[in-house]
C-alpha cells in the first residue's frame, strides 16, 4: 500500500525561472516520498525515448529542442494514488485549461513552455523510471512521518 511511484521532470523554463523549488515543495508538502532526484542535461536520444509515442505530431521537434536546450531536474515520487495525484497537482496540458492551484494553472501560460511533466498512467510511469534512472538510483528509506499521512 502506497508503494506506487510516478515519474515527474522539472522542465528547462522552470529551472530558468527559479521555480524547482515551489514545484518540488508541493509534492513534499502533499505527504508523497522521494526516491530519486537528479539534474539531468537531457540528450536528444533520450527525449526520443522519453516522447516516442508523440514522434509523429506536429510540435514534436521543437518538444524536443525544448526539453534538451537546458537541465531538467527528474524525480521519483512514491505514495498512493500518486500517478494520479501528480497529474492532478499538474493540471491540464494546456495551462490555458489548468485551474489556479495546479502546477501549470499557476506558473505558466503556453502550452510549448508548461514547466512540468508527470506520468500519464502507472505502465508509462515503469518505463519512464526505468528510462531516465537506474535501479540503483532509485533510493528505498523508511518515512517516519508515514504513521502521519496514512490511517
Ligand atoms: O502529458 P502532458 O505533458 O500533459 O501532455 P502530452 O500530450 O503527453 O504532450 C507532451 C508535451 O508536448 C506537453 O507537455 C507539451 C507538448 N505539447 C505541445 O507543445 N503542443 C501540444 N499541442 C501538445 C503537447
Ligand atoms: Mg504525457
Amino acid at each position: 500500500r502506497g508503494a506506487e511511484r510516478t515519474f515527474v521532470a522539472v522542465k528547462p523554463d522552470a529551472l530558468q525561472r527559479r521555480l524547482l523549488g515551489d514545484i518540488v515543495r508541493r509534492f513534499e508538502r502533499k505527504g508523497f516520498r522521494l526516491v530519486a532526484m537528479k539534474l539531468v542535461q537531457a540528450s536528444e536520444d533520450l527525449l526520443s525515448e522519453h516522447y516516442f509515442a508523440l514522434r509523429d505530431r506536429p510540435f514534436y521537434n521543437h518538444l524536443v529542442k525544448y526539453m534538451s536546450s537546458g537541465p531538467v531536474v527528474a524525480m521519483v515520487w512514491q505514495g498512493l494514488d500518486v500517478v494520479k495525484t501528480a497529474r492532478a497537482m499538474i493540471g491540464e496540458t494546456n495551462p490555458a485549461d489548468s485551474r489556479p492551484g495546479t502546477i501549470r494553472g499557476d506558473f505558466c501560460i503556453e502550452v510549448g513552455k508548461n514547466v512540468i511533466h508527470g506520468s500519464d498512467s502507472i505502465e508509462s510511469a515503469r518505463r519512464e523510471i526505468s528510462l531516465w534512472f537506474r535501479e540503483d538510483e532509485l533510493i528505498c528509506w523508511e518515512d517516519h512521518a508515514e504513521h502521519w499521512i496514512h490511517e
